[in-house]
């Protein structure tokens, strides 16, 4: 579908005048209104020439939410071990025990990675890993309560955001407490434990993108979203926060992505509706989405002017979903390799298409690591109002032949937000802000 642009010029549309596409205009209409798009509306976002139009518009609302702040904390990514049962093909990741390169740390590393995050001043651990057949269950809570040991003899409260819903239902069955008829039982037990022992939240990777077919094709085997979406479920009700994840421009198209989306902003309205957010009884629902139908509640944006944010302050009444990651396919190393990845154009699109779309979630993170931090520059004006930390090893993705040395210092990433024009404001991993003299912080 091909749209005639008129001639109002870049000028107008970056700054709030009309729309080149006039498409965009309803668009823009609903979206400060705080009413929900369609799927079909997001399709005109996806297709629309005027992809700084929809910059634009998410621009709005991104600052409405955020003003010119953008945030970023200071952590350090734990990959416990790359062996993995599963073999996704769009993974570079993995590896079969005993292949070279595989790994698997133990207790005694996780306690040196906890003293380098302490030492560093970092506020997280960000801890993820494959499905090991081999770590015994009794490994994962002992990982949790060595790092908060390691923080509390440093006097500092380090938060442990560990496990995608992929490896919690892998835990739930190493524990032997996955059963077939009742999936959240062995789900609540894994997080109940892990939350004793020190878990404090949930990251939002593993969704991949929620399509049967993609799934059959790029990671059979895995999860499906029912699966991922009854671990965040049972997390949120368990009063732990987690975010979430799309992994887009593989096999993937457009309106799988925007599907995705909709799944995702509906599991976000029940869990804003068990915090008390009202909805809207005539507001827009997709009604053929057989993964949202356990989602009862009346849509809730979050997007219309004057709305309180959820905090973990104030959700006194369980967790909710806090960011939305669009992660760009990065093809090296992985059986996938022969294909290009999403363009710098599609990656700036798809952070202002889920800025637009998932108004329910109160951040966008442009993860630096795989936008890389010069895009990421861009994209604190396309939506995203989050950059990640600085994570100093990651071994999941390297763009462009990078090692598993990706670190940036305190002082490049501020710089690189000024620069892009907003103000830096370093958050804990539940957007508390945090404030900081050398190591020693405190959240405020
Ligand atoms: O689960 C794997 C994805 C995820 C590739 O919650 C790939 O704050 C792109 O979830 N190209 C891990 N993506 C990363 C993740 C994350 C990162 C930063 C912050 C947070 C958070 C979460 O990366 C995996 C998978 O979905 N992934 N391979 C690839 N080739």
């Amino acid at each position: 579908m091909s749209a005639t642009l008129t001639d109002a010029g870049p000028e107008s549309t970056l700054r709030g005048g009309a729309m080149r596409d006039p498409r965009l205009e309803p668009i823009r209409a609903k979206a400060l209104a705080g009413e929900r798009l369609s799927i079909d509306e997001g399709m005109v976002l996806y297709e629309t020439p005027d992809v700084w139009g929809v910059v634009a518009i998410a621009d709005e609302i991104r600052r409405r939410l955020h003003g010119d702040k953008a945030y970023y904390n200071i952590n350090r990514h734990l990959n416990y071990s790359n062996v993995c049962a599963l073999s996704c093909k769009f993974c570079g990741f993995y590896r079969k025990k005993g292949e070279e390169g595989a790994y698997e740390h133990t207790l005694d590393d996780v306690v040196k990675e906890a003293r380098k995050a302490v030492e560093s001043g970092a506020t997280e651990m960000h801890v993820v890993g494959g499905l090991s057949p081999y770590l015994p269950w009794d490994y994962y809570p002992e990982m949790m309560r060595t790092i908060k040991r390691v923080g509390a003899e440093a006097g500092v409260d380090l938060h442990v955001k560990a496990f995608t819903a992929v490896e919690v239902v892998h835990l739930a069955r190493i524990a032997k407490k996955y059963k077939r008829d009742d999936r959240t039982a062995g789900i609540r037990w894994v997080l109940s434990e892990l939350k004793e022992a020190g878990l404090g939240s949930l990251p939002g990777g593993g969704a991949e993108v929620f399509d049967d077919r993609v799934h059959d094709e790029a990671f059979k085997g895995k999860i499906r979203s029912d699966e991922w979406l009854d671990v965040h479920l049972v997390a949120h009700e368990l009063g732990l926060n987690s975010n979430a994840t799309i992994l887009y421009g593989h096999i993937d198209q457009r309106r799988e992505r925007l599907i995705h989306m909709e799944i995702l902003r509906r599991a976000q309205d029940g869990a804003l509706a068990r915090l008390g957010y009202e909805g809207d009884p005539d507001g827009f629902v997709e009604t053929d989405l057989k993964a949202t139908e356990q989602v009862t509640a009346a849509p809730i944006t979050l997007t219309r002017e004057g709305v309180d944010q959820p905090t973990v302050a104030t959700a006194v009444r369980g967790g909710y979903f806090q960011t939305i990651i669009p992660l760009p396919f990065i093809p090296d190393d992985s059986e996938l390799e022969h294909l290009a990845g999403p363009s710098g154009l599609e990656n700036l699109r798809t952070i202002a298409i889920a800025r637009l779309m998932l108004d329910n979630f109160p951040h966008v993170k442009a993860f630096w690591i795989m936008q890389t931090l010069a895009m990421t520059q861009v994209m604190l004006e396309a939506g995203a109002d989050d950059v990640d930390g600085t994570v100093v090893w990651y071994d999941i993705t390297k763009v462009d032949g990078a090692g598993t040395h990706q670190e940036v210092d305190v002082r490049s990433l501020k710089r690189a937000i000024t620069e892009a024009g907003f103000t830096p404001v370093e958050r804990d991993t539940v957007y508390r802000e945090v404030e900081r003299e050398g190591r020693s912080w405190r959240v405020v």
